[in-house]
């Protein structure tokens, strides 16, 4: 797909995933609306993937290791053919497969994520795995900046560097907000950039809601041979969704029908105008 129709796909799943929290009654808005963007560029651009053979051994593997932010990976899923798109009606329903959190009962889904922190260690072990199995699989991992409080991601950054793991592309959404507040007066991330290149990381720091900018990181990566890569994605929590943006309340808010209404209409603009420029 090419940059315009991409930014188009990235309206739809945004809509596609409004509707989908607002009418379960839970999710959460923010994270999945600062990452869709990313998860637009890895699903129609960048991933090999085959929808029909999701177990295919040398497909790119996909991590949401921030799996609270689900729904526009869900949305993006059953868009690309890997389970029926009417299946999204049953998300968070009793008995449905499609939990708030991703779980391997679903196609294309490769860990069960939510708990915070497990997300780069597994894929550090699967980078390490393809590589060994002499595979070209390239492992790609979201995560949060709330997220990097957990210890866990410090221990696989620092093994990822040993190993010299340049099949790992980490993206880093750095919307600046977690459950509670600012991730920086919850617990202070400061410069992550210098963070991971000091664990021996190469990184490239980009506008993470900017089409173009990040399907040019993900053309670029690896960015260093024997480096592994991170993509310092900076993001807007809420993105698009014009009441939510940037505020921390809307981790998990869900909209009452004005609400959502204005949100739709905001989008169905937004997707107008971007056609008529087309
Ligand atoms: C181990 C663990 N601790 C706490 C939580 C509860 N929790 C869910 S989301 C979240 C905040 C995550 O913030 P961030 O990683 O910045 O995600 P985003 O802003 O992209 O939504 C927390 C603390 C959890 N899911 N797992
Ligand atoms: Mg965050």
């Amino acid at each position: 797909m090419q940059i315009k129709e991409l930014e188009l796909k990235a309206v739809d799943i945004r809509l596609r995933a409004l509707r989908l929290i607002y009418e379960a009654g839970t999710g959460h808005l923010g994270g999945t609306m600062s990452a869709a963007d990313i998860l637009v560029a890895l699903y129609y651009y960048k991933m090999r993937v085959d929808p029909q053979n999701p177990l295919l051994p040398d497909r790119d593997r996909f991590i949401l290791s921030k799996g609270h932010s689900v729904e526009s990976l869900y949305c993006i899923l059953a868009d690309r053919g890997f389970f029926p798109l009417e299946e999204l009606d049953s998300y968070s329903q009793f008995g449905s497969r499609l939990f708030g959190h991703p779980t391997v009962k679903v196609p294309g889904i490769e860990i069960c994520s939510g708990a915070l922190g497990h997300g780069l260690p597994a894929a550090v072990g699967m980078a390490l795995g393809a590589r060994k199995s002499g595979l070209s699989s390239k492992v790609y991992v979201v995560m949060g900046d709330g997220e990097q409080a957990e210890g866990s991601n410090w221990e696989a950054a620092m093994a990822a560097a040993n190993y010299g793991t340049d099949n790992l592309i980490a993206i880093l959404d750095r919307n600046m907000l977690q459950i509670t507040g600012c991730t920086e007066d919850v617990i202070a991330l400061g410069d992550v950039a210098e963070k991971y290149r000091a664990f021996g990381w190469s990184v490239k720091e980009i506008d993470g809601n900017n089409m173009q900018q990040i399907v040019d990181a993900l053309d670029a990566a690896p960015f260093e041979v024997g480096k592994p890569s991170l993509i310092l994605a900076h993001t807007i929590k809420g993105k698009d969704i014009c009441f939510a943006e940037n505020l921390a309340k809307w981790h998990h808010g869900i909209p009452n029908k004005d609400q959502y209404e204005a949100a739709v209409a905001f989008l169905e603009n937004k997707k107008q105008e971007m056609l008529s420029h087309a």
